[in-house]
């Protein structure tokens, strides 16, 4: 992405953040920065070649007094406005205003009542009691937001999955420029595709008289902060603002196999695989196999091989969690698990008709050229979702028409027309059945209530006929929202007798079903799908990490629907509205 635009980007939203907090009346303007955010962050080409085409205020969601500002800072380098209101309110706390409990109007009186000004004073307040002397801070207030702040350390500490490929892509390819590398990969909770992540662990193979060299690149890598170790086969440092963990291991292109195995773990993955070599007189470390009674080194050069001195079928990374796996893998029953090149679609993803930045058109165009979808389904919000401009009835019966207007281009008839209709507090949808009825595909989502047990709202869900699938089931942010209470055994009974789907939804701070709930939804007989949740072009992407996800719940092809061509996904659909 362009510097400006990123610049601008943080700016717009920061000001946004401010209005937040400043509410009320500025409520128009929070969600016109927050607006203008997200679309300068989603812009191809730099800010300034549209001030040169003077085509600034054709970008939707740009008007004439944010494209100003944007002039204003690409000539000055500031924001006039962006400097008065860091005068006017206390934005160093501001960024805990997206923790859960943290609204502007009680950080406003922890402010005005406590003198609190930063992150780290709030915190004190909390923790010293000094808090519970405002008037409305109760106990259960407090205990709240305790719990969002706990919350938020597990992003603090832990990486998100998607951060931890992005960081480790950055490395590898960087590292991978020295001709001496022989082998990279990057291993430990990365490899099995754990949704956080500690620390990153980098394997390399060289020659040893090529090691000081390589580490020495990698302690000098772009944005390392400190470095904690720096030795013959270990080298580990910090990376950027959040100073994230980074080891490095250098090992003998021979021992690859038993290293990889090693550090990509899990540890009590690991643990299991000695007791059993041991019982079979081996002992396996991390340069190699070894036999106990001579300490003869076996072959064992590849993971595979390793598993297979062993009596085991190679077990994929992302199944290493000592669940059950070894077992499996003694009797050669490893699922043949699902691969991102198996997606045939996907099904849940917002346009401009509701929260999306790109047109159906531009949407389908972008589908097309990157990916090889045979189907999309596009489910933009239902009416109770006023904040994300949702549509009631007539909408969605206009949107059909568009969709069908696009679908008559020459290779485009492939978008399906859906929704993502909520389910409202008592567990009826937001949008009658006879519109529903018309529709290709119906995801339906709990978007409120966060606090209430969901169980009977996601079965009344379930019940309904033209719900094909519930999206996010379980409604967590990682790190933001803890998922609302839910009985699970019973909802995916729901789901399997009634012939509905549950969502993998692959959306980072998402990742909902996450891998134990989805798991558990196989292992009842429900239908899984894996979708983007898209709201402007670089989301496509995400379709892996949903993939990983499902690949952690054991989930081969079989198990999930859009895997299949759009014919089957109709039968499956029919089956669920006939028993009607
Ligand atoms: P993380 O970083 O907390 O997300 O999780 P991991 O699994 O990446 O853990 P990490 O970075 O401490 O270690 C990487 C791998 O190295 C781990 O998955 C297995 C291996 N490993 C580390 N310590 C031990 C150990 O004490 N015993 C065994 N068997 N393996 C270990
Ligand atoms: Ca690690
Ligand atoms: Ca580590
Ligand atoms: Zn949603």
């Amino acid at each position: 992405m362009p510097e400006t635009n990123t610049a601008l980007a943080q700016i717009f939203r920061d000001m946004s953040a401010m209005y937040q907090y400043m509410g009320g009346a500025e409520r128009f303007r929070t969600l016109a920065y927050l607006k203008a955010a997200r679309v300068i962050g989603a812009l191809q080409a730099d800010v300034t070649t549209y001030i040169k085409n003077n085509t600034l205020e054709d970008i939707d969601g740009i008007g004439a007094h944010i494209a100003d500002k944007i002039k204003e800072f690409v000539k000055t380098g500031k924001i006039k406005k962006y400097e008065e209101l860091k005068t006017e309110v206390p934005h160093e706390l501001l960024e805990t205003m997206q923790i859960s409990g943290f609204g502007p109007q009680s950080l406003k009186a922890i402010h005005e009542k406590l003198g609190v000004n930063s992150k780290e004073e709030l915190v004190k307040a909390l923790q010293d009691g000094s808090i519970s002397n405002i008037k409305g801070f109760g106990k259960k207030k407090v205990e709240n937001m305790l719990r969002g702040l706990k919350l938020h350390k597990t992003v603090e500490d832990r990486m998100l999955l998607w951060q931890a490929l992005e960081l480790g892509d950055t490395i590898t390819r960087e590292l991978e420029k020295l001709k001496e590398i022989k082998q990279i990969e990057v291993a430990g909770s990365v490899r099995r595709r754990k949704e956080t992540i500690g620390d990153i662990d980098v394997l390399v193979a060289c020659q040893p008289e090529h090691r000081k060299k390589i580490a020495r690149s990698f302690v000098s890598l772009p944005g390392v902060k400190e470095v904690l170790a720096n030795g013959e086969t270990k080298a580990s440092i910090t990376l950027g603002e959040k100073r994230r963990q980074v080891d490095l291991r250098l090992i003998d292109e021979n021992e690859w196999g038993p290293a990889l195995l090693y550090f990509t773990g899990s540890k009590e993955h690991n643990v299991h695989l000695r007791t059993i070599a041991k019982e079979r007189g081996l002992k396996i470390n991390e340069y190699g196999v070894f036999r106990l009674k001579d300490e003869k080194r076996l072959a064992g050069k590849t993971e595979e091989e390793i598993y297979k001195l062993l009596g085991f079928a190679w077990v994929p990374p992302e199944m290493r969690e000592e669940h059950g796996e070894l077992e499996l893998a003694e009797k050669n029953k490893i699922p043949k698990l699902v691969e991102l090149t198996d997606m045939k679609g996907d099904l849940h993803m917002h346009s401009n008709w509701s929260d999306g930045m790109l047109d159906i058109e531009e949407l389908a165009d972008f589908v097309l050229k990157n990916y090889k979808y045979q189907y999309i389904a596009l489910t933009d919000h239902s009416k109770s979702e006023r904040i994300a401009h949702g549509m009631d009835e007539k909408g969605f019966l206009k949107q059909l028409k568009a969709i069908a207007a696009v679908n008559k281009k020459p290779g485009k008839d492939f978008i399906k027309a859906g929704v993502e209709v909520d389910i409202l507090n008592d567990g009826k949808l937001d949008l009658n059945d006879e519109l529903l009825a018309q529709l290709d595909w119906v995801c339906a989502s709990v978007h409120s209530g966060f606090k209430e047990d969901a169980t009977g709202r996601l079965i009344k869900a379930c019940e309904n006929p033209y719900v094909c699938c519930i999206g996010h089931p379980s409604g967590r942010l990682i790190g933001k929202r803890e998922a609302y209470p839910v009985d699970w055994p019973k909802v995916f009974k729901a789901a399997k007798q009634t012939g509905t789907a549950m969502e993998i939804n692959a959306q980072p701070e998402r990742m909902d079903l996450n891998d134990e709930l989805a798991f558990a939804a196989r292992e009842a007989g429900v239908m899984l799908t894996i979708s983007t949740d898209s709201h402007n072009s670089d989301n496509y992407q995400f379709m892996k990490a949903g993939v990983y996800i499902a690949r952690r719940a054991w989930c081969t092809a079989d198990d999930i629907l859009n895997t299949r061509s759009w014919k089957e996904i109709e039968t499956f659909i029919n089956r669920k509205r006939k028993k009607k």
